[in-house]
């Protein structure tokens, strides 16, 4: 009961906002991209480069407001919402400019721009541009607004039975065996679960395994709320059905589930989520392709239930408002720069047949999907190395200072060609591990690997007369295109 009210006044809520911002882009249209991907994916480097692009101009021929030259001025303007950190874009751009690749960021963050343009029709606008930077594991987080403690229990132990991440949480499942969900609440039971379960689930997030599906996505990025009774829960084996029993442990951790939801999840929902007109998910699928195929799997999972986050309808708080809101997603394979060019348009046919079974099931209203293999900031070029008899298309750049391959350790100053392997030409050859198992970080050994993408340093960078620098990249005009091209018609 109390929940069903909950949601309706959050609904009421949401609603009026919503009225209101329809009210103020009349007099100033305004569109919120979401930009979003797993720790990592490269949403920094992403909106460094296209804020610097829209600012300073760039080679974007297939962003036709750009490359017609109907954008007048771009600039930034004051971040619009207090309670939410500014995206600082100064000092990334700084790093790239001296060949260094912003800092991580951990949390949510804003910038606004606003963009004098030319329409079509020959009349002078203005369009506000909010791009709201956030973690992809809080995406990932959605679901658990409509799941019970004890289904996230159950679906949560289930994948933990499968491999990699049976192996990866021997310690946990070891504690686990020792709980009874009716035994008395215990705090020290409740601490040790809860950092036991942490751990398994940083394990999975490490390169070698690169897994994504991996809620509560706060568990790994706490922020100021670590240590709270909100972040102290685990999933419990449950063998009988509800409610647990008054003052028992399993009705402490599902009191804490609930309060995670409502600290963590719903705030997030409601501020940041509900308010986006469009989305670009980023995803780092080469560093899957480099753990192996069980990340690719888990990878697809991941993307169903990110796609499963827009389907209207579904979810009772958001069916009112996503419907006329979210109206284009693109999911964008990054740093495509790590591959020669051949194998992009086979990334893309990849992210395509992974996201397609998701997007058919969603059945979106109305709104656009596409898939695009990008490289906001492209740091190789691209040549033929002759071995032998064979013609490698490979490609060239400055690894980062302690990348290896092989052997070998790069000491970040010096260039080299490297071969990176090539991708199958059919998607469903990847995900089948029967049909074709390929040798991933997982199997161990190093030089076994069939594709090893490498970390380059971001390319030197010219100056251009305009202020910036020329960034070079590959397709971000067309994932600019989708996202803002219509709105700037
Ligand atoms: N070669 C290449 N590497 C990239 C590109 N974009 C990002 N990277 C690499 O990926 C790393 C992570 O990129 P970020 O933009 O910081 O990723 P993020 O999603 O903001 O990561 P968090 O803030 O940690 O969540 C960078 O440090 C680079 O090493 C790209 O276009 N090309
Ligand atoms: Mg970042």
């Amino acid at each position: 009961m109390s929940s069903t009210l909950t949601a309706f006044a959050e609904e009421a809520r949401l609603t009026a906002r919503a009225v209101i911002e329809f009210g103020e882009n009349l007099f100033k249209p305004t569109l919120r991209l979401g930009v979003t991907g797993l720790s990592g994916a490269g949403k920094t480097v992403f909106i460094t480069a296209i804020v610097h692009d829209l600012i300073h101009g760039g080679r974007l021929p297939l962003f036709e407001p750009l490359a017609c030259g109907r954008i007048a001025r771009a600039q930034l303007e004051p971040q619009p919402d207090d309670a939410v950190p500014r995206f600082d874009y100064e000092q990334h751009a700084r790093a790239l400019s001296e060949r260094r690749w912003p800092d991580s960021t951990r949390q949510v963050s804003e910038l606004r721009l606003s963009i004098d343009y030319q329409s079509a029709r020959g009349s002078n606008r203005t369009l506000t541009l909010d791009i709201v930077d956030y973690p992809g594991e809080w995406l990932l987080d959605l679901p658990l607004l409509t799941t019970t403690y004890a289904d996230w229990s159950a679906q949560t132990l289930a994948l933990s039975a499968q491999q990699p991440r049976r192996k990866l949480a021997g310690a946990w499942h070891a504690h686990l065996a020792t709980l009874r969900p009716d035994a008395p609440e215990n705090e020290q039971d409740a601490l040790t679960a809860a950092r036991l379960f942490t751990e398994y689930l940083r394990a999975c997030r490490d390169t070698r395994y690169a897994m994504s599906l991996l809620p509560p996505g706060r568990f790994l990025m706490p922020g100021d709320l670590e240590g709270s009774p909100a972040f102290t829960f685990a999933p419990l084996a449950l063998t009988r059905p509800g409610p647990p029993a008054r003052r028992s442990l399993w009705a402490m951790m599902e009191r804490r589930f609930e309060a995670y939801k409502s600290v963590v999840v719903r705030p997030f929902f409601r501020d940041h989520f509900a308010r986006l007109d469009r989305q670009i998910v980023l995803i780092d699928t080469l560093s899957a392709f480099n753990a192996g195929p069980t990340a690719l799997t888990d990878l697809e999972g991941a993307l169903a239930t990110i796609l499963a986050c827009f389907r209207p309808g579904r979810w009772t708080l958001a069916s009112a408002l996503l419907r006329p809101r979210i109206d284009r997603i693109l999911f964008a394979a990054t740093k495509c720069d790590q591959l020669h060019h051949s194998g992009h348009d086979r990334v893309e046919a990849i992210l395509a047949r992974m996201t397609r079974e998701a997007i058919e099931r969603a059945k979106f209203s109305g709104a656009l999907v596409d898939v695009v293999a990008l490289a906001a900031v492209r740091a190789t070029r691209e040549a033929v190395v002759e071995r032998g008899r064979e013609r490698l298309p490979s490609i060239i750049g400055t690894p980062t200072a302690g990348e290896s391959a092989g052997q070998q350790i790069f000491d970040g100053e010096s260039e080299i060609a490297v071969f990176p392997g090539d991708l199958p030409d059919s998607a469903d050859l990847l995900s089948a591990p029967d049909a074709l198992p390929f040798r991933g970080l997982t199997a161990g050994d190093p030089l076994a690997v069939d594709y090893r993408f490498l970390r380059f340093r971001p390319p030197p960078l010219e100056p251009m007369e305009s202020g910036g620098f020329a960034l070079p990249h590959i397709r971000l005009d067309r994932a600019l295109q989708f996202l803002l091209g219509d709105r700037l018609a």
